[in-house]
């Protein structure tokens, strides 16, 4: 399809793109209409086309996507710190620049000083070559990426219970079909808007909707029961939840039977458990409790979604786990209406840890300390299965190596680490210490700014490539608009480097096209399977679901129908503890913080906060707490005041707001400076998925006059 209606900009007539929001996961499809006036003043509409996943829907934040994209400040030529200014250099002294560091880095302090952290918003073809860029090109094992801190505990869990992580287990198509719903620390609302018919849907057809969340959300609005859960609890609640459904006899035990394995150890440790106890822990009833548990079990189908809000834990993955032992012991998995779903966050947070961003991965989810992965790789790659590094860190793991003088050069792409890590304070002053910071991006965000040098990078409207949404159904973005200034793909910086660093026999590519041809080798026969995806179909079919492992293939819409991906085709379940979380409150630090988003701000606001019709809906951030609360600190609403925790504290407006637990406040996460909420939150990782708890640390609200 040629996606351009007429290019004849110079007779006035509209210059019509077809593309893909660059936000969330759902990735609607849309058309940029932009339209110039005889002076050449230009002016912008946008259309929503019809797509599977949107339905022709689009919110607010891909309606002004383009504002960000088409704004003045866009990074236009790569530019270089001289003392401490930067300065506009051109991109071939800029590599000559990379190629004397980087040498000189490895030569000094070995391959594994250079430190590579991608993001979940480069296509698949750049995020499959960043996996190769610090694997071939660098050597180094230290990759990771921002997905880290969104989709590890629910990746994780998948894994472990399912033996495959794809976010949704079917298509969204299955929504209005389940009889029961459980929304766990999602607000789909607000972060996936155009989702919400799906459940409004189900709702039509009769189904119960729980919402487990501290706050009453506009997602929690619809729902016909809200467990106002205390936060960092959900693993006891769904123990309380489990303990409701064993009592009132609700377990599938032909399902059990036949599909699973380890259900009797779950029972036996659900029995010890005190309900009024899980109550007392959560902050939720014990009716409250047995009727979600009831109202699941009981249902002929159900599905269940998780998000970051129990993910963000430093339990999230037995959270996870504990929840996903709820959908195997009703049996409401791999049918019509039943499924879980880990609600994906970036709009290619899906395929973005498919082929080989993660510290232990390789494409096709592929692990890279698995010797029979790495030879098909290093087959496929051209070299030695013994010149492929090994298995690096974790994102914030990365920052305390840098913190600890191990990493000395760093490259990002797609990411603002100094805003979205945990204990910001840290790793800024981590990112100081280093030789040398590379930051490829279309903005200057926080972290650019601390840059030795930046690269400009193009836009959604500008880089066409594929992406993969929250159902694991591959999408093509087309993308036509010309770079602006100097600007360049993800990809074509990565084989310049490649080139300048003497590998670029190994980074031959002319276009996106002939980088996803090689990720279909790459990962086929891998779980992630996308060799029977081509631009062809996608182009035809509009997208189409992993695994694909033939072109014939029409894509796996519905996965367990017949049998999990584990060997022996059975779901794994396993005992899940009450845990609380690692930082509790005290005298000192009195209230809970939990963070998160709002509908108008995307992650750390690089993007929105440069899109006028978005960033005046929001213009500062705020710390939202209970008027009670307030009342007793003595803090008016819209005051300013300071938040603190025991590693740092910023200055925020309060927002009342009688929708939240009074032990909890909330702030989202969208500034970076005096604003940073990362400056409060704690360190502490989950010791399986290394994912930080973003969503609970203790802290102190005060009035700042
Ligand atoms: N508008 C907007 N949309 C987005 C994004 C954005 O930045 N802005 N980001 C995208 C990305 S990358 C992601 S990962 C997704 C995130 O999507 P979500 O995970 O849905 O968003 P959050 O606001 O981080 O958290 C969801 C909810 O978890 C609740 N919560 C906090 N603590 C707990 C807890 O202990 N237990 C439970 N059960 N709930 C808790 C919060 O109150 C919040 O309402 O959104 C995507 N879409
Ligand atoms: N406290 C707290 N912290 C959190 C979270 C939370 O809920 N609470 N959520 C976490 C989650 S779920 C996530 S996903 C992370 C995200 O955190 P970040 O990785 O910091 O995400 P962004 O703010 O999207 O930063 C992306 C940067 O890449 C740039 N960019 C966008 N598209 C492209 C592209 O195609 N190529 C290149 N080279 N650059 C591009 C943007 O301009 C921006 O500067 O934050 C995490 N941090
Ligand atoms: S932010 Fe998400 S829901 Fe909104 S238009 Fe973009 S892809 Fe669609
Ligand atoms: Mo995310």
């Amino acid at each position: 399809m040629n996606n351009i209606l007429d290019q004849d900009r110079a007779s006035g007539s509209p210059f019509v793109m077809n593309t893909q929001c660059p936000f969330c996961s759902v990735q609607c499809k849309m058309q940029v209409i932009e339209e110039k006036d005889d002076a050449g003043a230009a002016a912008y509409s946008i259309r929503a086309l019809p797509n599977a996943a949107s339905e022709g829907r689009l919110c607010v934040k891909g309606m002004n996507a383009y504002q960000h994209a088409l704004t003045g400040e866009r990074l236009l030529h790569p530019m270089a710190r001289k003392g401490d200014r930067m300065v506009q250099i051109s991109w071939e002294e800029a590599y000559t620049l990379i190629g004397e560091r980087f040498r000189s880095s490895q030569q000094l302090h070995g391959r594994d000083s250079i430190g590579v952290y991608g993001g979940g918003s480069l296509t698949n073809e750049s995020a499959y070559l960043l996996g190769k860029f610090a694997r071939v090109a660098l050597q180094s094992k230290y990759i990771d990426y921002n997905g880290r801190f969104c989709m590890s505990a629910a990746a994780s869990a998948g894994n472990k219970a399912f033996g495959i992580d794809r976010g949704l287990t079917n298509a969204l198509a299955d929504i209005p079909l389940a009889k029961c719903i459980i929304l766990a620390g999602t607000n789909i609302a607000e972060c996936q808007p155009t989702l919400m018919p799906y459940f409004t849907r189900a709702k039509e057809n009769g189904s119960y909707l729980i919402v487990i969340d501290p706050r009453e959300t506009a997602t929690a609005q619809l729902a016909d029961l809200h467990l106002k859960v205390k936060p960092g609890m959900d693993a006891a609640l769904t123990n309380g939840m489990l303990k409701a459904v064993l009592e009132a006899g609700l377990t599938d035990e032909a399902f059990l039977a036949k599909r699973t394995r380890g259900f009797d150890d779950v029972k036996r440790h659900i029995e010890s458990l005190d309900m009024a106890d899980i109550a007392e822990m959560t902050g939720v009833s014990e009716e409250e409790i047995r009727a979600a548990g009831k109202a699941f079990g009981e249902a002929a189908t159900g599905m269940v979604f998780t998000a970051r809000g129990v993910e963000q834990q430093t339990d999230g993955y037995m959270s996870v786990r504990n929840l996903l032992n709820l959908t195997l012991a009703t049996g409401k998995i791999g049918r019509p209406g039943c499924g879980y779903g880990a609600v994906t966050g970036q709009a290619n947070g899906q395929g973005g840890r498919e082929h080989g961003q993660k510290a232990d991965q390789l494409p096709g989810y592929r692990m890279i300390d698995n010797p029979e992965h790495r030879a098909y790789v290093a087959g496929v790659w051209g070299i030695e299965p013994e010149e492929l590094p090994g298995k690096g860190v974790s994102a914030y793991e990365m920052m305390e190596k840098v913190h600890a003088g191990e990493i000395k050069t760093l490259f990002v792409m797609g990411s603002n680490p100094v805003v979205s890590n945990p204990n910001a304070n840290f790793v800024e002053e981590g990112l100081r210490k280093l030789d040398f910071l590379v930051v490829a991006d279309m903005f200057v965000s926080e972290t650019g700014r601390m840059a030795d040098l930046l690269l400009p990078v193009t836009a959604y409207l500008e880089n066409e490539g594929t992406m993969t949404n929250l159902e694991g159904r591959v999408l093509l973005r087309e993308a036509m608009r010309p770079s602006p200034g100097e600007a360049r793909h993800d990809w074509r910086v990565l084989c310049e480097i490649a080139e300048e660093l003497g590998r670029g026999r190994w980074f031959d590519y002319g276009k996106a096209e002939d980088i996803f041809e090689e990720l279909r080798l790459a990962s086929k026969g891998g779980i992630a399977d996308y060799y029977g995806i081509t631009y062809d179909r996608l182009r035809r079919e509009e997208g189409i679901y992993w695994p694909c492992p033939s072109v014939d293939h029409p894509g796996a819409k519905r996965l367990f129908e017949e049998r999990f991906a584990h060997a022996d085709g059975k779901a794994e379940l396993i005992p899940v503890e009450n845990h609380f979380p690692k930082e509790m409150t005290d005298g000192e630090y009195p209230l809970f913080l939990t963070t998160g988003r709002v509908l108008t701000h995307y992650l750390t606001g690089v993007q929105t906060r440069r899109s006028p019709s978005l960033a005046s809906r929001d213009v500062e951030s705020f710390v939202e707490l209970h008027p009670a609360t307030a009342r007793k600190l003595r803090i008016g609403d819209g005051e300013l005041v300071t938040v603190a925790s025991r590693r740092g504290s910023i200055v925020l407006r309060s927002r009342y707001s009688a929708k939240i637990r009074q032990d909890t406040v909330f702030v989202p996460m969208h500034w970076g400076d005096t604003q940073s909420v990362n400056k409060l939150t704690h360190e502490a990782l989950d010791p399986t998925c290394r994912m930080p708890g973003f969503k609970v640390c203790a802290v102190r609200v005060e009035a700042l006059y």
